[in-house]
């Protein structure tokens, strides 16, 4: 029987911790169990139960507080999360075997972890020797997202974890009820959106000549990937999240009876639940 895990990721803020309790308290309400492990060492609060938590193992304040170590909050994580790696074994008999388990993994934000060090992909690498289909799930905060630079350095570091884990990714911007309609309206065109006008926009700004050509070829590289779609999450609309969680459940393809679909097909799936998203607000 595999397993199943989220790997829950993106910058300080975006809403990590708050929908890994979004989706323990969705699954509830659905009748399906799913675990979390919370593997940020510098966590202060969040309302999920856990299953394990990285802190029981070892702490940033510690590490900071540490005389032979003396490190910043930034050396501290990095020290932490290198000495989880090494200690793998925890992690192992923190989860236990359940047969057919899903869990999420609520993951630090440092940018770094995803760029250039191994820690994360290590910890994938584990993961699936454990039998874990594993799918990442970045977050973004809709709040950063109004703006086409934004938007590119948003997709970027999307784009930066995806290509070091070497996972399946979902991309979600989050916070969605935080917008008001019209933002919401001047957001939908970075859902699913058209690099080539994204290109325009950008330009028309930039005065160099320089700068102009590399936004391009950012923007072509991103096109290429055909990676860029996110899906909206407003965690007070339950159907909006049953979204997310079907696109991670089809990725991981969770439960036996799901018949595998050829990927073309899945994103057109996607786009018809984005289109019903709106359209469910337009209608409202
Ligand atoms: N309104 C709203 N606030 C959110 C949402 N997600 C997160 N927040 C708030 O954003 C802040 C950061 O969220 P948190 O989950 O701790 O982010 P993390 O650092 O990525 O784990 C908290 O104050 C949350 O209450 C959301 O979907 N809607
Ligand atoms: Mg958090």
């Amino acid at each position: 029987m595999p397993r199943y895990a989220q790997l829950v990721m993106g910058p300080a803020g975006s809403g990590k911790s708050t929908y890994c309790s979004t989706m323990v308290q969705h699954c509830e309400a659905l009748g399906r169990a799913v675990q979390v492990v919370n593997l940020d060492p510098a966590a202060e609060l969040f309302s999920y139960p856990v299953m394990a938590d990285i802190r029981e193992l070892i702490e940033v304040d510690d590490v900071m507080e540490d005389e032979s170590l003396r490190f910043g909050p930034n050396g501290g994580l990095v020290f932490c999360m290198e000495y989880f790696a090494n200690n793998f074994s925890w992690l192992e008999e923190s989860l236990g075997h359940v047969e057919d388990d899903y869990v999420l993994f609520d993951c630090p934000g440092q940018i770094e972890l995803y760029t250039h060090l191994p820690v994360m992909k290590q910890l994938v690498e584990q993961l699936q020797q454990w039998e874990f289909r594993v799918c990442g799930v970045f977050l973004v905060d809709s709040q950063f997202m109004v703006e086409s630079f934004k938007f590119i350095s948003g997709i970027l570091a999307a784009l930066s974890a995806m290509i070091s884990l070497e996972i399946p990714q979902i991309n979600v911007m989050t916070k969605m009820d935080l917008l008001s309609k019209k933002a919401k309206k001047e957001i939908e065109k970075y859902l699913d959106p058209d690099m080539y006008s994204m290109i325009e926009d950008s330009t028309n700004i930039l005065r160099s000549k320089r700068f102009k050509k590399l936004t391009k070829s950012i923007c072509g590289l991103i096109d290429d990937y055909g990676m860029v779609r996110f899906l909206p999450l407003d965690r007070s609309d339950e159907e909006s999240i049953n979204i997310v969680l079907q696109h991670i459940d089809f990725t991981i393809q969770y439960g036996e009876d799901l018949e595998f679909k050829e990927p073309k097909e899945c994103e057109e799936d996607k786009s018809a639940l984005v289109d019903e998203y709106f359209q469910d607000r337009v209608d409202e």
